[in-house]
């Protein structure tokens, strides 16, 4: 019996029509790839980062090269160039291929190594071999049965256009990058489901090497304006890109993809919660609303003010920017962050960012804190902002894996990630509850790759053991991990549901 005041069934609103999600598994070209110089392909900013074995200083110096530590990457025999050889995936392109339909993924998330389509990168005309090379993979995982999500380009940009022309604080590299993408749509759009033009765009700030491809001045730090200018330049490739491919490959599904650090305040003194706001609008939100919303949003006037930063914007910028928004937003989703007004307050690593300690969670050995029910609350920030459809688009736990003989067939017992990604796919069934709309969720590194932060090996995030280590020695095996079977078994048991 109704209240008086209750409405009836029949005057609710409808709930939202759910959607299956789609499971699905990813890895990066310099990341997988290796094969750095076969098949005409030509040198690019992955290949020149070093191996240098873990301290902070390391993991810094890998990631933001100087000149000198280019020049000396480029005629250094000795050292090791963990990106050069990878995870020989362009060796293991049909057993790679074949385990993820064993798997039973519904999409894999791959990227296209733009040096190997274009060598120097402001070349006229594709490298031939690079196409047959791409003709192979598509072909390959449709025939799997998979649908794709590409990543255009992810971090790695031929060492060329840093060398000749600055990276992307030079516009010319948007004109390059749409020729590049256009090849890209015209060959293979039929196959392509989702795409992202850029991998993590806010990775530019964090990360000028990978993210924009700026060379960091010997002594001292990056300037701001070029990288401001940088991200800039990608903003505005990234609408023409979804403009020309609406064109030429209509079909396909336009996104853009951050970092997403999920901010807590550290206390709840007014002056922690305006930091985190602060923090999440340059370092989060920025990008997402310049991309999704497509308006550079008034927050950043007065950080650019205060940070000295002058942008050259060209006269139909902004219009470019509100016309070609993205489809659909994604991010990648490892750790929550917390912020604090305290200078001394204990920090912790995290993707990209360092962050203040959270008492409440506990992080992985490589200090990343682990933090389901931050993913469904990211998910519902997201999503209250933009109201767009929404792709996991990287989430997984880096572990050193240690891979045993049991009767002499070789085993990885992976517990802990199984604990990670069942604790993570909780909380984005909660997220979907809530009304948040997930298209997707997407494991990264599927198949054991090299890291993007450190360069080493022996940060594993797979489902399959790659039998290689930090200096690229090792057999390059594949092996599936007690992993493999529980997210076969997980994305079986989702299809048997929803059919
Ligand atoms: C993201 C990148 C990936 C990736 C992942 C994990 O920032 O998009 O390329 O590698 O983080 O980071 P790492 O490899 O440093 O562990």
């Amino acid at each position: 019996m109704l209240a008086p005041n209750q409405p009836s069934a029949a005057s609710l609103p409808r709930p939202l029509a759910k959607r299956r999600l789609l499971w699905g598994g990813a890895t990066a070209s310099s990341q997988y790839e290796g094969a750095f110089s076969a098949g005409g392909k030509g040198l690019d900013t992955q290949d020149v980062r070093p191996y240098l074995p873990r301290t902070s200083n390391a993991t810094t110096a890998t990631r933001l090269l100087t000149r000198s530590a280019v020049e000396r990457a480029k005629s250094d025999t000795a050292g090791t160039y963990p990106f050069r050889t990878a995870s020989d995936g362009y060796g293991h392109l049909d057993e790679d291929i074949a385990l993820l339909k064993e798997l039973g993924i519904d999409i894999y998330r791959f990227s296209i190594s733009w040096a190997r389509l274009f060598p120097n990168g402001d070349e006229q005309e594709p490298n031939a071999e690079g196409l047959a090379y791409y003709d192979r993979v598509f072909s390959a995982v449709r025939n799997a049965g998979m649908k794709v999500f590409l990543t255009l380009t992810h971090y790695a940009l031929p060492l060329n256009l840093v060398e000749s022309y600055g990276g992307w604080t030079s516009r010319v590299l948007i004109g390059f990058y749409v020729r590049f993408a256009q090849v890209v749509f015209e060959r293979w759009g039929e196959f392509i489901d989702f795409y992202l033009p850029f991998n993590e765009i806010n990775a530019g700030y964090f990360s000028p090497w990978n993210g924009v491809g700026l060379i960091k001045p010997e002594d001292g730090p990056y300037n701001q304006s070029d990288v401001f200018q940088s991200l800039h330049h990608q903003f505005v490739a990234s609408a023409r890109v979804i403009e020309m491919q609406r064109r030429v490959a209509p079909a396909c599904q336009s996104g853009c993809m951050v970092a997403d650090f999920c901010y807590y305040p550290h206390t709840c003194s007014p002056e922690d919660n305006l930091k985190t706001i602060r923090e999440e609008q340059v370092n989060q939100w920025f990008a997402i609303d310049v991309l999704a919303r497509g308006f550079y949003p008034t927050y950043m006037d007065r950080f650019f003010t205060e940070h000295g930063i002058r942008i050259e914007l060209k006269s139909d910028d902004l219009e470019v920017l509100a016309r070609h928004t993205c489809d659909f937003v994604s991010i990648s989703y490892y750790q929550s962050s917390v912020c604090s007004t305290n200078e001394t307050a204990e920090h912790t690593a995290g993707n990209l960012v360092c962050t203040v300690k959270n008492p409440y969670l506990q992080a992985t050995e490589w200090g990343w804190q682990i933090d389901p029910i931050g993913l469904r609350t990211a998910l519902n920030k997201l999503y209250d902002r933009v109201h767009k459809p929404i792709f996991i688009s990287e989430n997984g736990m880096g572990a050193r894996d240690v891979l045993e003989r049991d009767n002499g067939s070789a085993v990885v017992h992976d517990p802990y990630r199984i604990d990670y990604l069942t604790r993570h796919f909780e909380q984005i069934d909660e997220a979907v509850a809530d009304g948040v709309d997930v298209i997707g969720y997407i494991m990264w590194g599927v198949i054991d790759i090299v890291s993007a932060g450190s360069c080493e090996m022996e940060k594993r995030y797979g489902v399959v053991y790659v039998d290689a280590d930090n200096h690229g020695n090792g057999t390059y095996e594949r092996i599936k991990k007690d992993s493999f079977t529980w997210y076969r078994d997980f994305i079986s048991s989702r299809h048997g549901n929803e059919e």
